[in-house]
């Protein structure tokens, strides 16, 4: 049986999972809105994922016979000054959730469940890909500046995501 605690830190984990698909989502709009198709299109993939991974954990408690309890989602933010800067709150919100992770990680090994453990080294794992990913990104606009022509190109990358990078579920 969960620890109660593990319980609710498991709960408030599905909370900031579908918090990032929502900001995600936000962020497919905003690009939606400036015409970066590819860029709009990949954060919508991310916002799949994000929402995949909020019901892994949501399975995973059902499974354990534990309880979901869903909470509100808070509002997104709507606006970027550009590009860069919304990719680069992708990336800073990346490195909370690894934070959030590596927190419920340490509560499950001192709780010495296995179980809640071994989900968690999935979502480490999937962390570091998820951080690789966007600094990529990040680092290849801050490469092309304010050059259209290489935002262009960029874009167009983007929109070949087929299926997200690493599979949520
Ligand atoms: Fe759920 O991996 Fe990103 O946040």
């Amino acid at each position: 049986m969960l620890k109660p605690n593990l319980l609710a830190a498991l709960n408030q984990q599905i909370n900031e999972e579908y918090y990032s698909s929502y900001i995600y989502q936000s962020m497919t709009a905003y690009f939606a809105d400036i015409h970066l198709d590819g860029c709009a299109h990949w954060m919508r993939l991310q916002a799949e994922e994000e929402h995949a991974h909020a019901l892994k954990i949501f399975d995973y408690l059902i499974s354990r016979g534990a309880r979901v309890v869903l909470a509100e989602v808070k509002a997104p933010p709507k606006e970027w000054a550009n590009p860069l800067a919304a990719f680069e709150a992708a990336l800073a919100h990346e490195k909370f959730m690894t934070a959030n992770i590596t927190k419920l990680a340490d509560l499950a090994q001192t709780e010495k469940d296995h179980a809640t453990n071994n989900l968690m080294q999935w979502y480490v794992t999937e962390q570091v890909e998820e951080e690789a990913n966007v600094d990529d990104i990040v680092s290849k606009i801050k490469m092309v500046g304010t050059d259209g022509a290489g935002l262009f190109l960029i874009d167009r990358e983007l929109k070949t995501r087929t299926v997200a990078p690493a599979a949520g579920a």
